[in-house]
Parts: structure tokens; sequence; C-alpha cells
């Protein structure tokens, strides 16, 4: 669940994330940046054809097996069970607005201005480099299809998050600091979002960047509780009226719990909320 912000000058939360109940916010977002980025933003907005296995701003996650889930965490995440994966491409970062942008001059996605709050990262000057927000599940999983991919499963996107070594965070098991992760507070340099790849010093043991913070992201999955066997390669695809994941919590929130790579949270695959981002997966060209 998020949790209601502590700063006025942060956005006031009237409708929670709750299944079918869409998010709602007032007041404003500092859009003034505090400093700089830490370290050159990684661009998704071309794809060109792999040479190679995955496109050039995707990273190739090699098959493998990893205990998903945790014991320490919701009951959502129990029982930890094993999964097993093929080879799979995905981004490393989230998509940004540029990245977006493209897709929608091709025709292939839509905006949301018409709803759009002042913190969409969308049409707004300097938000190139942000990550594209304000975004339903729909909207991901159009974008993801025009370039090719799809959005990752759950599973993909947690082995990616911490690899096969039950890490708590994409870095390790080291607490949560300023310089990992984009989280609530501008203490991390952003009051809301930052620029992606801003944080090299949180990186996933794949190199994935942002995988804690900045906007939470959607996987293709939706919502099913975990079951004690092992399993290959998960897959949830669900209908439109259920519940789909994100991971990785967002600015929002506060880090200690929610930047941990086996969080879920769930809610209506319609819900629109300046926390939710994306980004996309693809089969491996081995
Ligand atoms: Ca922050
Ligand atoms: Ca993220």
């Amino acid at each position: 669940m998020p949790v209601l912000p502590r700063s006025p000058c942060l956005p006031v939360l009237i409708g929670l994330a709750l299944v079918g109940q869409p998010l709602v916010f007032q007041s404003g977002c500092a859009s003034s940046r505090p400093k700089e980025p830490k370290a050159e933003a990684v661009s998704a907005a071309t794809r060109p054809p792999a040479q190679s296995a995955c496109a050039l701003n995707q990273v190739l996650i090699p098959g493998g097996t990893f205990l998903m889930g945790a014991d320490d965490g919701d009951a959502d995440e129990r029982p930890v069970h094993q999964v097993t994966l093929l080879p799979y491409c995905i981004d490393k970062t989230e998509v940004t607005v540029a990245a977006y942008r493209a897709c929608v001059q091709a025709g292939e996605c839509r905006t949301r201005e018409d709803e759009c709050n002042q913190y969409c990262t969308w049409g707004r000057e300097g938000f190139d480099q942000h990550p594209i927000n304000f975004v339903d599940w729909y909207d991901a999983n159009a974008y993801c299809k025009w370039t090719g991919g799809r959005l990752p499963s759950e599973a993909e996107w947690e082995y990616a998050a911490r690899g096969n070594d039950g890490r708590r965070y994409p870095w390790g098991n080291q607490a949560l600091t300023p310089d990992r992760a984009n989280t609530f507070g501008d203490e991390d340099g952003w009051e809301c979002t930052a620029p992606v790849g801003s944080y090299p010093q949180g990186a996933s043991p794949f190199g994935l960047l942002d995988m804690a913070g900045n906007v939470a992201e959607w996987t293709a999955d939706s919502y099913e509780e975990y079951g004690p066997d092992p399993v290959t390669n998960p897959q949830h695809p669900g209908t439109d009226k259920s519940r789909r994941v994100l991971r990785g919590e967002s600015w929002s929130d506060y880090g200690r719990v929610r930047a941990r790579a086996a969080e879920r949270f769930r809610t209506s695959p319609g819900n629109l909320s300046s926390f939710f981002g994306f980004r996309c997966a693809s089969a491996a060209k081995m």
C-alpha cells in the first residue's frame, strides 16, 4: 500500500491504489530539480534491429533458476518457490517520455493529457529522459507491443531485479540509502520522478537501473497467489477485469519496505497514477 505523504510540497493522496479505485491527486509537485542526475540518463528512444541477442537499450538475462518471493515480506510473497526462466531481454531502464513519444507519433500509443495532472511527465519541458508515467496497463502493453516486445512477467521482473542469490534489494542486502533509489522525499535529489538511470549505485546484478524506486512498473501478469511447487517460465495473462501487478515501488513510497525486490503491488489494469510506469521485455534472439 502507498503511504501518505509527510510533506505539503508532495502530492496529497486522495484515493489509494486499491483495486478498482482510481487515483486522484491534488496540489503540486516541485518541478525544480534539486541537483543534476548522478549519471547520464540512458535513452530508450530508439530500438534498432538487434545485432545480438537483445536490442541496444536492453540487457540479456541468461536463463536460470532462482527462489521467488520472500519469507519476511507480505503474505502474498509467500511461499518462496523455485522458478526457472528461459533467456530473455529486458530494458535497462524505465521507458522514457522521449521513447513513448515516438510511439505516440507513430499513432500506436495514446496520451492521457485530458486526465493528466501536474505530476505527469508527459508534455513537460526538460522531462524527456524522465520515465513516462500516468499510464495504465493497456498503455504500457501497447507500447511494448509496438516495439516488438511485451511487458515482463512478474517472475522475469523479479529475477532481473535480484538474481539468484536471495538478495533483498537490487543492489544487495545493504540498507536503502539516498544514492541507491528515488523514493519518498528529496533527500535522494528528486522530489518526484528522476531521469532514468540516475542511481547507478542501485543497479541490479544484471545492471538494470531503477528496479527500486522512481516509477513502479507494470508487469504482464494478473495477480495470482504463489504456489509451493517449482515452476518454469510462469505467466499469468489474466483478463481485462483482472488485477495486474506492479513492481519496484516509486518516488512516492517510503523505501525501506517497498524497495524490496520481492514486493508485489496489485491494482486494476485501468488505474492511472503518476507513480506508475513500465519497462519492456522481449524474447532473446539466440
Ligand atoms: Ca525522491
Ligand atoms: Ca522503477
